[in-house]
């Protein structure tokens, strides 16, 4: 296995960058700045760890995600972070050479490579809605897990089921974690994930040998801990009880709060606020719309992506933590007043 340093500088890629990519790294997971150095230092010593990444039910969102982006740019660095063996939206190879080289990277990493699923996999009627090979994603998924060291899923197909599994469910759909249960697995839930939290991930765990710490979900909390309205710039005007009332009155143009417009973001676990979108350039919110919470769990069957949130219509004591409740109780409050408020002064003006 060679050493991502030896990588990084087969293909081109400069110290600058590297050092950029591992400061940015190090703030995305929060971890003390002073830290940079050490784990440029861990990262260009690792060993390139094998990677087969299988895609069943899904767009190839997720692999767009991370490949449509202007070069050189920190998610690129990805495919010098490890030796990308399989990925047959990627690979040059297809039909029996891609299954062999998917064969013999299994056979030559054994116990050691990492398996990278996108999409959800199909169980009903014996898994017959997706083969390829004569083979079906379920015995495919199977064979992958039995000598990889971790299984990340990819996006929120693989994460949660995604929009594969919304109701009625056709397929029997059904999430990595609900057929994976002897290796550890890491979700990276988002339809799509941004590409930097996939990189973040894998940089993650080649800097300190292990998986990061998960949250409940399986999602790796330094990207994962806090919800889009824990950090989102427009979080002053929800506390000020100011919303948007429509996509183009005054609020809109003023950039208030879409919470009345149904954003999902008190309820969405993500780094988009902070990481944003396209190499830092925006994300749904700044652009206007509110958050659809596209990460979580369920997200495309919850549905009502124009109508505000509730306690109760989010099921208050599973999905809410209690912050997030007496967050959104208040600024549902703090809405009615300035309301009230503004009512009194257009009578009496
Ligand atoms: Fe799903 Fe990804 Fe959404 Fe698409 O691979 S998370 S439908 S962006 O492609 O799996």
């Amino acid at each position: 296995m060679t050493t991502l340093g030896d990588a990084l500088q087969a293909s081109g890629v400069n110290r600058r960058a590297f050092l950029k990519f591992c400061s940015a790294l190090t703030s995305l997971m929060a971890l003390p700045p002073g830290m940079a150095p050490a784990i440029a230092q861990a990262l260009a010593k690792a060993k390139r760890p094998s990677v087969i990444w299988l895609s069943f039910q899904e767009c190839t969102g997720c692999t767009e995600s991370l490949t449509r982006s202007s070069s050189p740019t920190l998610e690129n660095l990805i495919l010098d972070l490890v030796s990308l063996d399989y990925h047959h939206t990627l690979m040059a190879a297809s039909g029996t050479a891609a299954e062999a080289a998917r064969a013999a990277a299994m056979k030559e990493w054994d116990g050691k490579y990492l398996l990278l699923v996108d999409g959800s996999i199909p169980t009903s009627d014996g898994g017959i809605y997706g083969t390829w090979g004569g083979e079906s994603f379920v015995d495919i998924l199977q064979q992958g897990v039995k000598g990889a060291a971790a299984v990340v899923a990819i996006g929120s197909c693989a994460s949660f089921g995604g929009i594969p599994k919304a109701n009625p469910n056709p397929t029997g759909a059904r999430a990595v974690s609900d057929l994976v249960k002897d290796k550890p697995v890491i979700n990276v839930p988002g339809c799509p994930p941004i590409a930097v939290v996939m990189t973040g991930v894998l940089a993650h765990y080649l800097t300190f040998g292990k998986i990061p710490e998960l949250d409940e979900q399986l999602r790796p909390r330094a990207f994962y801990g806090d919800t889009i309205h824990d950090r989102c710039y427009r979080r002053p005007f929800y506390d000020q009880g100011k919303f948007a009332k429509t996509f183009d009155d005054e609020g809109a143009r003023n950039g208030w709060c879409l919470y009345e417009l149904g954003c999902k973001g008190p309820i969405t676990h993500n780094a988009c606020a902070t990481v944003k979108w396209n190499a830092g350039t925006s994300f749904p919110i700044q652009s206007g719309h509110g958050c659809l919470g596209c990460s979580e769990p369920d997200f495309w069957d919850k549905g009502s992506f124009y109508k505000a949130l509730s306690t109760t219509e989010w099921g208050n004591a599973k999905t809410l933590g209690a912050a997030a409740a007496v967050g959104i109780a208040a600024g549902a409050a703090a809405a009615y007043f300035g309301r009230k408020r503004q009512e009194k002064v257009e009578k009496e003006g």
